[in-house]
């Protein structure tokens, strides 16, 4: 077993860290053993850990199902790190809980209804020239056919549009190559109209499309007047993609209901299931968008339904812009190869993959060789001539992800469940791995975009059953990670999903997104504008007109600006808030109580809550993010009064009051802390200065926002000196008191400052020094040893010059401190500080670990 763990190790781990780790007592060995992982496992976890502080290597936006949401996890450790609120509120963001977020939910209504909810299926990245760029994100929702966008800049929704003719959608959202469009192609066929048709008017009321929503990727806004909807027979459209290279300019979209079966169950028909499968075929639908973009420009091209254009069938069809391919029964999915000459389509009710060529298509359409003409007129193109082929791949292949390699394409198979990896241009199948179970979606990294990055890829998989600790009868999802890179495909890891039914993920390489971590200051975030409620310290107010009261607030460590709003009960309260932090990932949040609202500001973030103030009463209001030591004092009264009642007051307490004396010596006191809290920053800022602290970014961030707070000092010192003259003793010890919260906001920052910049321009530490100060910190050494410092013991810079023969007499210290109890300079300390060194029972490899981390220290003493 050890020899095979040192093997195993080394693979794993690097030689030389394997050393370490068999010095270390065969640790990995009994963790191993204790844990019951095998060799494999082993292997499994170090591909996928991510050390603390480390960055995954690709970013995955799933999208949520019936959550209505986004979630973004990374891979390959499959850590979650956020959900993007879309269609659903969502109470941390403040999403339809603030009037901005609201704004844009809103905009999400259906003929005046509100709807909260979506069932999110199909986010998609936009592209340039067919590659992921890393701007926007968009997805739809299937149960109300709807688009979202997010800026991948604040991971937020910015946009909702609602499909103006589509009752369901299931096709979207897709961008074509360039982004000049998002494809959302129908599901289920309905009238285009709002108005009841009989089902016995399908064929002839019901319809489906595709609908070409106008995209400008500069801006990331959809343009609903420019954008336009394909009409389509009602045959139950299903998914899409766009064409790229050589197929650019043309779109695929299938479907599962040629036999255009209307049900019945409850009359005495077979259901929908049963009916709509009886064909051998269905029809893969082919279509110029490009020259469909250009007919809808003329009036004489279009019908006009509910204000949006629509292009009926037969005006494509004389145009030449609109086909039907037969494909296997019932098919599902539908992906264009990276080269756009290949279209793959699955059927789940056919245990085969058709590879279409789109050359084969191209020649077919351009000598207009059909083999006959759907009852709709549409021409249909002869399905042989049209294939490159056929693979036998399992049962239920569903969807299709390409990767770096030339012609490898991976499939899931939802009944066998399997992911099978097969070479489209040969037709060959090459490996498969069970995955658990019955796959929808798969994703392999940027599997659809023109660059495939192969690596890993993701199995979504639909039930969990035993994968998991129970949790009740409604289980999670299972998202399971792949390692691709070899011959064989290996399971790696599991991600329970419990946030709705995820069908579809997109990937991206992580440097590709560019997030920020703040906003000009007074932004009103989903509108990328500055806020006309946007407040500056000082500008805090509170206006009234009529039973209007606006409220223009600030938020920054600790305290809100108002802290008393009092209103007359029915008045229209609005207020602003403006978060003033500039310092990363300092976010605020704001909630008064019992009037259901909230919202998050991050730094630089202005946002509006509105309300009647319909209930008198007393209700707090306080910021709902931990967001320093004095987080829980972030907090106001918002008080309304009943105009028509009398309030009786109360009688005052008499309570005993301090002297003058003893006023004064409590400001003469709180002044010397000040005093002396001002020399520890002054201190550091020296130490930054002297260091060029304006020569790192990241230093730089937190000296201007260290400084920030150190700004407003001299503000409350005029107060406090006002006060003191006035003879209002006991204020000016409460401006003191301020001064001194801003001090320890200034000094917490300019610490961190201090720190970070020590670790840019000390030494570089070696492997051994590193692990030595890790050593150093949790063996406990800190407890009494502060570096540069006497503390609790003494300091340790220059330790190893201060006797003989240095390093060694240092690390028998470490191992055995008894021995040296009795030399004199020992002894001497014992007696200073009252302490005798402990014996923390290092090994070898620590003790020596620790010597090495004090040279580094005494390499760089003038920083400590
Ligand atoms: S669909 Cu879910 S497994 Cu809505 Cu993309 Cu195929
Ligand atoms: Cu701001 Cu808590």
């Amino acid at each position: 077993m050890s020899k095979h763990l040192n093997k195993l190790s080394a693979l794993v781990l690097g030689t030389s860290l394997a050393a370490t780790m068999a010095s270390a007592g065969g640790e990995l060995e009994k963790v191993m053993k204790a844990r019951g992982l095998s060799e494999q496992d082993v292997i499994r976890a170090a591909k996928t850990y991510l050390p603390t502080g480390g960055r995954d290597e690709f970013l995955v936006f799933s999208s949520g199902g019936q959550s209505g949401q986004i979630i973004v996890y990374g891979v390959p450790s499959m850590k979650i790190l956020k959900y993007i609120a879309v269609f659903t509120p969502e109470p941390w963001q403040g999403y339809g809980f603030d009037e901005e977020s609201k704004k844009v939910l809103r905009a999400g209504n259906i003929r005046g209804r509100e709807i909260n909810w979506g069932d999110t299926h199909h986010p998609a990245l936009s592209e340039t020239k067919g590659a992921y760029d890393g701007k926007w994100l968009a997805i739809q929702d299937k149960a109300n056919p709807r688009v979202a966008i997010i800026d991948l800049t604040d991971f937020e929704t910015k946009q909702i549009v609602v499909n103006p003719v589509l009752k369901s959608d299931h096709g979207g959202a897709f961008f074509t190559p360039n982004s000049d469009y998002i494809i959302e192609s129908c599901q289920y066929a309905a009238p285009f109209d709002n108005n009841y048709h009989p089902i016995e008017e399908y064929k002839e009321t019901y319809r489906g499309g595709a609908t070409m929503w106008k995209f400008n990727n500069k801006t990331g806004k959809i343009s609903e007047k420019d954008s336009f909807t394909i009409e389509f027979p009602p045959y139950m459209q299903d998914l899409t993609d766009a064409g790229k290279e050589m197929s650019d300019g043309w779109a695929f979209t299938n479907s599962f209901n040629s036999e255009m079966y209307t049900g019945g169950i409850e009359v005495g028909m077979p259901p929908f299931e049963a009916g709509c499968s009886r064909n051998d075929t269905d029809f893969l639908h082919v279509y110029n968008w490009k020259k469909l973009a250009k007919l809808a420009e003329k009036k004489e091209n279009v019908m006009i339904i509910n204000g949006h254009r629509v292009i009926p069938m037969d005006v494509a069809v004389k145009n030449n812009a609109l086909f039907l391919i037969p494909e296997s029964k019932s098919p599902h999915g539908v992906d264009v190869n990276p080269t756009g000459q290949y279209i793959v389509v699955c059927g789940k009710l056919d245990t085969t993959a058709s590879v279409y060529d789109w050359k084969k298509i191209k020649k077919l359409i351009d000598k207009k060789e059909y083999v006959g003409r759907d009852p709709y007129g549409i021409p249909i193109l002869d399905m042989k001539k049209t294939l490159h082929g056929q693979v036998q791949l399992g049962l239920g292949p569903l969807h299709n992800q390409f990767s770096n390699v030339k012609g490898e394409i991976y499939t899931s198979l939802y009944v066998d469940s399997q992911v099978v990896k097969w070479n489209y241009l040969d037709l060959k199948v090459l490996d498969r791995v069970n995955v658990h179970y019955n796959v929808g979606h798969l994703n392999a990294m940027e599997g659809k975009s023109i660059d495939p990055q192969g690596k890993y890829a993701i199995s979504l998989n639909k039930l969990a059953i035993d994968r998991f600790n129970p949790v009740g009868p409604l289980h999670p999802q299972n998202h399971q990670l792949i390692d691709i890179s070899g011959k064989k495909m290996d399971l790696l890891y599991d991600l329970p999903i419990p946030l709705g039914e995820p069908h579809q993920v997109v990937s991206i390489r992580a440097s590709k997104l560019h997030p920020h971590v703040r906003y000009p200051m007074g932004t009103n975030t989903r509108t990328g504008k500055i806020h006309k409620g946007k407040t500056l310290a000082g500008q805090e107010r509170i206006e009234r007109k009529g039973n209007n009261v606006s409220v223009y607030a600030t938020m920054v460590r600790s305290h809100i600006n108002p802290e008393r709003i009092t209103v007359n009960k029915g008045d229209n309260v609005t207020i602003y808030l403006t978060n003033l932090e500039r310092a990363q990932d300092e976010t605020h949040g704001f909630t008064v109580d019992h009037y259901d609202v909230h919202t998050s500001l991050e730094p630089g973030e202005t946002g509006t809550i509105k309300f009647v103030a319909d209930i008198e009463g007393v209700f707090p209001y306080y910021c709902t993010e931990f967001c320093s030591a004095l987080h829980l004092e972030m907090m106001g009264y918002f008080m309304v009064k009943d105009p028509t009642k009398k309030y009786v007051s109360a009688q005052k307490l008499k309570m005993k009051k301090m002297s003058t004396a003893e006023l004064k010596a409590e400001y003469d006191k709180t002044v010397a802390v000040n005093a002396a809290t001002d020399e520890v920053i002054q201190s550091v800022v020296k130490f930054l200065k002297e260091n060029h602290y304006e020569k790192h970014p990241v230093v730089k961030g937190l000296v201007v926002d260290a400084l920030d707070q150190y700004g407003q000092i001299k503000g409350e010192k005029a107060k406090s000196d006002k006060a003191l003259k006035a003879g209002d003793i006991e204020k000016a010890i409460l401006f003191e008191n301020m001064i001194w919260q801003y001090m320890v906001k200034t000094a917490d920052v300019g610490i961190r400052a201090k720190d970070a910049l020590v670790r840019l321009v000390a030494t570089k530490q070696s492997t051994a020094a590193a692990a030595g100060e890790r050593a150093f910190g949790e063996g406990g050494c800190g407890g009494c040893h502060v570096i540069g410092k006497v503390s609790s013991g003494p300091d340790l810079t220059g330790v190893l010059q201060r006797h003989e023969n240095g390093e060694k007499w240092v690390k028998d210290f470490i191992m055995n401190p008894d021995s040296k109890f009795k030399e004199p300079y020992v002894e001497s300390m014992i007696n200073y500080f009252n302490l005798r060194m402990p014996n923390q029972h290092m090994n070898e490899t620590e003790t020596k670990n620790i010597v090495e981390y004090l040279k580094w220290v005494d390499d760089n003493a003038n920083l400590f």
